[in-house]
């Protein structure tokens, strides 16, 4: 049975050929391999393990030969063999290339432009402690910015190493802190980080999220520092003729304090035509005294200003971004927009 099965098998010359032969040699309702195992039947009980093992390769072979010859007749008449490579296809286009996050990128253009105006990029840790990120930037112990439902605190795990609870810093202002601990005046100085709020998240707030804090201390710096920074910033950063105004705020850990807001003839957004439109860029204002004081600083000696920005809101507004969230969804339809 297998010699004839193979040879006719083998002989098959079309695809009618083949199915002819299959019917033949391994059709399930009539063919010659379902006679042979009806004979089995009549093989002594004792030889049946033996010749039921011979049965079953012979099977496998037999269909072996099937499946082999069908593979051999599809390739040689186009059909689709299963691992066939049609080389006149067009190709398929390789994933573009990988690009640099908006954010990121607007992170470096910050460094840079700030660089050029003197202010040396710094780091502070995402960790903090209640005296960098509160006592010192003078935020009274009754403050709601310190309420437990405002803040991550770390569990109590990490408590006990000197300076009370840990939590997740919820600005950048800690590493102002940080920067004049470890510096005498004069300091020029920025900070781009994240930072981490319980906020209910939307399309523009998120429970962590960038900020760019800026810190200048000397002899003899005043507010209109502080305004020519921000407004030679914006110039460098939006545009020629970029407008900066301050509304009054306040911050604990500055005096007087402001609203920043940049006049912005944003190319691109559709609205704010041609008087262009007040965009918010930060709170800012002067150190209070009695921050300089619990860095050991003399407020009679120096004075100094300092900014915190939400990089976010910018790159957002920079890039025509709708929604904060798209940011960290790492969806390559949104992302291979700014290849
Ligand atoms: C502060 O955090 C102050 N530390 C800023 C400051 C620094 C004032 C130095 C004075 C001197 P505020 O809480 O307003 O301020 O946050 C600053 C910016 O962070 C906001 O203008 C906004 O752009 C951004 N921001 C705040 N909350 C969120 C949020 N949930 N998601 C995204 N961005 C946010």
């Amino acid at each position: 049975y297998e010699r004839e099965a193979t040879a006719a098998l083998a002989a098959a010359a079309t695809p009618e050929d083949l199915e002819a032969a299959r019917i033949e040699f391994l059709g399930k309702k009539q063919g010659r391999l379902r006679d042979l195992q009806k004979s089995l039947g009549s093989v002594p009980k004792e030889d049946k393990p033996a010749v039921g093992k011979a049965f079953n390769e012979v099977k496998t072979r037999v269909q072996s030969a099937l499946d082999a010859r069908q593979a051999e007749l599809e390739s040689v008449d186009g059909g689709p063999a299963a691992d066939a490579l049609d080389v006149t296809l067009p190709g398929r286009a390789p994933h573009a290339v990988g690009a640099v996050h908006p954010l990121t990128r607007t992170i470096a253009e910050f460094k840079t432009i700030l660089g050029r105006l003197g202010f040396a990029a710094v780091e502070g840790p995402e960790v903090e402690d209640e005296r960098h990120n509160f006592n010192a930037l003078n935020i009274p112990d009754d403050h709601p910015a310190r309420d437990p439902l405002e803040n991550f605190y770390l569990s109590a795990a990490s408590v006990g190493k000197g300076e009370g609870p840990l939590l997740l810093r919820s600005q950048t202002s800690t590493v102002q802190i940080r920067v004049m601990e470890q510096n005498p005046p004069p300091v020029r100085v920025i900070s781009i980080g994240r930072v981490y709020r319980p906020d209910t998240i939307d399309a523009t707030h998120h429970c962590q999220f960038h900020q760019m804090e800026g810190l200048m201390v000397g002899e003899g710096v005043t507010m209109a520092h502080l305004k020519t920074v921000l407004t030679l910033f914006c110039r460098a950063y939006l545009g020629e003729g970029t407008k900066v105004r301050f509304r009054p705020s306040f911050f604990p850990f500055t005096e007087p304090s402001v609203e920043a807001d940049a006049l912005w003839h944003g190319a691109g957004t559709g609205d704010g035509g041609a008087e262009g439109r007040w965009l918010e860029l930060g709170g800012a204002g002067m150190i209070d005294p009695n921050v300089l004081q619990a860095v050991g600083y003399d407020p009679e000696k120096v004075s100094g200003f300092a900014f915190g920005f939400g990089m976010e809101r910018f790159c957002m507004m920079r890039h025509g971004i709708s929604d904060i969230r798209l940011l960290t969804e790492n969806d390559v339809r949104f992302l291979k927009q700014f290849g």
